[in-house]
């Protein structure tokens, strides 16, 4: 069987969908290209000859590939092992028994869940294909992270992904949220498990990819965004994947390096409320403020009108407006 070589398709895919011949080259032996193309043909990837010597990528399968998404990505920590399931309950709930395995890092993807889930109970809907579901189980054995510090940082993972990989402006909504234009386009769902000295997170993302708003729930069409309907046409969700991944493993390191202040100055500068007026539910009550500080540990600072300025943790606090 002939073993593929994934750099073609990423190299085609970070360029355009077209590889030069020289690159090719360095790719793969000329004698080899026949059998990569026919091999790769056979999981959905269309190789072509191109103009002058070039190769073409000219169509790619629905489905997310591990390997694809795995290959050379240069990470410490984050996606060491990549996994991609049909339909799953939840990707936190396969992170959560990963990390019983004692298997860090390992991401976790879905192409569909059945109960997909969001803070406080709520549900999180994505059609089959549509979207990036996935999820990563990090120790905190020799790491005192907070849930709330890596919610923030796979929510500042994605928007900068999206800037990398798309040039569109995404922006971090307090405490989980990824908007463009005020659309929630992710979320992100930071679970603990595993006894005190044996602390677990498991870090859950939800990225609106090539989803059409209008299938889903009512109410959620006004509100959701899709990275798609910015773009004006499909995106490429193994590319996004593995920027994503990259950011996620860099704002681990930082973390764990206990450098929360460099998590919060960039949640600050991608802040889609940061000298706004917001009303958030804590506890039970409502309250309406100017948001003047974001500290990704502590929570969001809020000047009350007319009062003294508040602080509002992230675990108990949800924005209404
Ligand atoms: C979140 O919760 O935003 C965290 C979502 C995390 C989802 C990922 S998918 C992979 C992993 N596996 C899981 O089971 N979960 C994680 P929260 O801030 O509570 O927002 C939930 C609310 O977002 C819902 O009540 C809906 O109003 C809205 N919502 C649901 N699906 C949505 C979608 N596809 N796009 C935008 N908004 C959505």
């Amino acid at each position: 069987m002939t073993k593929l070589e994934w750099s073609l398709v990423i190299t085609a895919k970070e360029s355009g969908g077209r590889i030069a011949p020289a690159a090719l080259r360095a790719l793969v032996a000329e004698g080899d290209l026949d059998a990569q193309v026919a091999a790769f043909a056979r999981r959905g990837y269309r190789f072509e000859p191109g103009p002058r010597g070039a190769l073409v990528l000219s169509a790619w399968p629905r489905r997310l590939f591990a390997e694809e998404i795995a290959h050379g990505l240069g990470t410490d920590l984050v996606a060491r092992r990549v996994e991609t399931h049909w339909t799953v309950t939840s990707t936190n709930d396969l992170a959560r028994a990963e990390a019983r395995r004692g298997r860090e890092g390992t991401a976790i993807f879905a192409e569909e869940q059945t109960g997909g889930r969001g803070r406080f109970g709520r549900k999180w809907v994505a059609p089959r294909f549509s979207a990036l579901l996935f999820s990563v189980p990090f120790s905190c054995e020799a790491a005192s992270v907070q849930a709330a510090s890596l919610a923030l940082a796979g929510a500042a993972a994605v928007a900068e992904a999206v800037a990398q990989v798309y040039s569109l402006p995404a922006r971090i909504r307090w405490p989980n949220d990824v908007l463009i234009e005020g659309r929630k386009i992710a979320g992100v769902l930071v679970e603990q498990t595993g006894a005190r000295a044996r602390r677990w997170l498991v870090a859950g993302i939800g990225v609106n990819v090539n989803l059409d708003p209008a299938a889903l729930p009512r109410g959620l069409e006004e509100t959701a965004g899709t990275i798609r309907q910015f773009l004006g046409h499909d995106a490429d969700r193994a590319l996004l994947a593995r920027a994503i991944l990259r950011r996620l493993d860099f704002w681990w390191e930082v973390l764990k390096a206990r450098d929360v202040a460099r998590l919060s100055g960039v949640c600050l500068t991608l802040s889609s409320i940061i000298g706004t007026f917001v009303t958030l539910e804590s506890r039970g009550k409502r309250h309406t403020g100017r948001v003047v500080d974001i500290d990704a540990e502590v929570g969001l600072v809020l000047q009350m009108s007319g009062g003294p300025t508040r602080v509002f943790a992230p675990a108990e606090t949800t924005l209404v407006h």
